[in-house]
């Protein structure tokens, strides 16, 4: 019911419709209505109330409301269903918790995060209202052995948001950040449930600094925003419709192909690495390699001191002689 009487509020584009109106197209009471107003309103929906006139919605762009963001995607799977918090730990988390019974596709959102996780347990910093931190939960048939790629798809969603949205040219870090000026600009953190040969669930969890204007001064060096790049404050709701639009046709593509190619030209075409000296820190151990290729299996190639060609699954990666992350 709370959705049909949305739904009628942002058919009036702004004007007012009345109590009775509303109760009279939703059939129900007006003391119904004026408890689903109420329970709008505590989403973060802005509904003005005037004598006589009723209610009208205001237009919100402030908050990465559901129904506002569904109105601009174009896709068939991902984010049909959406679950938005005002406040949670960890999107990540949350996702882990319900993913077993939601549909593939389903899409979690929160203005900020208490515990925002990165990888190896390390933290994400996620303030109020300025990011996009965001979980997608997917239930695609393929083996566990190809979860991994789906960083590389999301790099290369958002790198295209990014780009046309404010035509900003980012570059893509194997495996899992997107930097501008060399400094971190996205992080990502794809998790999995799995049987030895059996997927159970994708977990990919994106965090973009949007509007951030300050980081904390113990990731200040080599953390930014795009407000900070592009010098003008983003529409979050834009970006995160065009990544998602972006994500679903990459995600489509690798599931009916199974190949990676479209989500590799753009990883490679951009990549902050390739070509580049750099150091790789796996654990507690450091190589300096040069980097080469992302493989068909979303790897990385790297040509060792030794001379000798090797393929990376993961690790931590920093350029050589570059200042910056
Ligand atoms: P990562 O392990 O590659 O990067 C984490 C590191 O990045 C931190 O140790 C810190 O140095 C730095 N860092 C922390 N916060 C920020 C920030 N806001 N901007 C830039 N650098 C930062 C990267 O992990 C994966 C991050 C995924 C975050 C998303 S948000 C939605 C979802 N929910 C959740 O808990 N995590 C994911």
């Amino acid at each position: 019911m709370k959705n049909k009487i949305l739904q009628e509020l942002m058919d009036q584009q702004g004007q007012y419709i009345s109590g009775e109106a509303l109760a009279e197209k939703c059939k129900v009471s007006r003391t119904a209505i004026w408890k689903h107003i109420n329970n709008l309103r505590k989403l973060g929906y802005i509904i003005e109330t005037a004598n006589k006139k009723g209610y009208r919605l205001l237009e919100n762009n402030s908050l990465l409301l559901p129904a506002e963001i569904q109105k601009h995607l174009t896709t068939k799977e991902i984010g049909k269903n959406i679950i938005h918090f005002n406040s949670i730990d960890s999107t990540n988390s949350y996702a882990k918790g319900i993913a077993d019974k939601t549909p593939s596709g389903t899409l979690i959102i929160s203005e900020e995060q208490l515990s925002g996780r990165g990888r190896l347990g390390r933290e994400w910093e996620s303030p109020k209202g300025d990011g996009i931190w965001m979980t997608l939960i997917l239930k695609p048939k393929f083996p566990p052995s190809e979860g991994g790629k789906l960083t590389q798809i999301a790099a290369a969603s958002v790198w295209q948001g990014i780009n046309k949205v404010l035509g900003l040219k980012s570059l893509i870090k194997w495996p899992n950040d997107i930097v501008i000026n060399g400094k971190k600009v996205c992080g990502i953190l794809t998790e999995m449930s799995a049987e030895l040969n059996q997927l159970h669930y994708l977990i990919v969890g994106i965090g973009i600094n949007v509007n951030n204007e300050a980081f904390h001064n113990t990731i200040a060096d080599k953390a930014t925003s795009l407000f900070l790049e592009k010098g003008e404050k983003i529409n979050r709701r834009a970006l995160l419709c065009e990544i998602l639009n972006a994500f679903e046709l990459l995600y489509d593509s690798f599931v009916k192909e199974g190949t990676l190619k479209e989500s590799l030209n753009i990883c490679r075409n951009n990549s902050a690495i390739l070509g580049k000296e750099v150091i790789i820190q796996q654990g507690a151990n450091q190589a300096k390699a040069k980097a080469v290729d992302i493989t068909e299996e979303g790897l990385l190639e790297v040509l060792t001191e030794e001379g000798k060609k090797t393929e990376i699954l993961t690790g931590e990666v920093s350029i050589r002689g570059e200042k910056g992350y």
